[in-house]
């Protein structure tokens, strides 16, 4: 060892922290330019203002924590986010964080991540792989449980009878999948409450608005409920049954999930009913747990974000305190 190596050493760790001065693993890689920890983020996309507020938390994290982010914007395709982490992969990151679009198609790449010793931390959506071992731990909501929520409190607004449309999220992702689950699992006990229709609208606000206003022209009247996935397709529902003369709020009942701001603030205006947040703000976790699997401190599988709901009842009291 050279002088000079050695006293980058030794000053690496007179200054070292948590964050920034972890062994950069087997694979020997990842060390940014002074020593800095080295991670990679794949994110889906930038469609919505959730997603845009977790991007946000993550590099926030990084950046307090003195962590290098390589940041992958996918712009909604699962292939890209399949190369992004490849190539963190090969530039020898020592911890990978992923929002996986869908919950298929990611064992191979899991394992290419494995294989290399770099732990991936899933945040907010899960995946569908037989082998858990190929990710360290997943953060996010209990979807079905969401659902249910949204379920429940949609048959009492509606006193156990309605014409409901239910605007799925992205096709294949488990937010999708579990808060349609949740949902119909409730509607179950509600046998005069009728799913008119179930359609995608990709989580984003446009889409919301141009399946409702199609699905307005189909069913016209008999339609006086509105569960949506996300925020952001609610309030595109609710763009639409007004420019369909209808009120929503008042003889349309919306019920959606996330928790936004704005929905808070259509809950004070009237035009949404109830919103079941879904806390973007993943990043210090994401971080923490990404340090402690670095550390070799086991971690569970899962953890799970609390969530609750927000109607007329308590919106108003709550919206000074949201920070997304
Ligand atoms: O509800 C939605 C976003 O995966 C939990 O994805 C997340 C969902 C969130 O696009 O707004």
């Amino acid at each position: 060892m050279n002088r000079q190596t050695f006293l980058r050493l030794a000053g690496g760790a007179a200054a070292c922290s948590l964050a920034a001065c972890q062994p950069s693993g087997p694979s020997g890689g990842g060390a940014g330019s002074g020593g800095k920890r080295v991670v990679g983020f794949s994110q889906i996309g930038a469609d919505n203002p959730w997603r845009t507020a977790e991007t946000e938390s993550i590099k926030a994290e990084a950046a307090k924590r003195g962590i290098e982010l390589k940041f992958s914007d996918a712009q909604g395709q699962q292939e890209a986010q399949i190369s992004a982490m490849r190539s963190f992969i090969a530039q020898g990151v020592q911890g990978i964080i992923l929002a996986p679009k869908v919950e298929t198609g990611w064992e191979a790449i899991l394992k290419e991540a494995k294989d290399a010793k770099i732990p991936v931390v899933l945040v907010d959506r899960g995946v569908a792989v037989a082998d858990d071992s190929l990710y360290a731990t997943l953060i996010a909501s209990d979807f079905v449980a969401e659902g249910t929520m949204a379920g429940e409190w949609l048959a009492k607004k509606c006193g156990g009878k309605a014409g409901v449309i239910q605007l799925e999220g992205t096709t294949g992702s488990a937010p999708a999948n579990d808060r349609k689950k949740g949902f119909e699992a409730a509607m179950a006990s509600h046998p005069e409450i009728k799913v008119l229709a179930s359609q995608t609208g990709d989580f984003k606000r446009s889409d919301g608005k141009n399946v409702m206003e199609a699905l307005l022209k189909v069913h016209g009247a008999a339609i006086t409920a509105v569960y949506a996935h996300n925020d952001d397709m609610a309030i595109g529902a609710i763009q639409a049954l007004e420019a369909a003369g209808r009120r929503p709020g008042k003889d349309v009942v919306v019920v959606s999930i996330d928790g936004m701001g704005f929905a808070f603030d259509a809950i004070v205006e009237g035009k949404l009913n109830a919103t079941v947040e879904c806390n973007p703000l993943l990043g210090e976790m994401a971080f923490a747990a990404l340090e402690q699997v670095l550390k070799g401190e086991a971690l569970p599988k899962l953890l799970v974000q609390k969530d609750r709901l927000f109607d007329e009842s308590n919106a108003a009291a709550e919206r000074p305190n949201r920070k997304y």
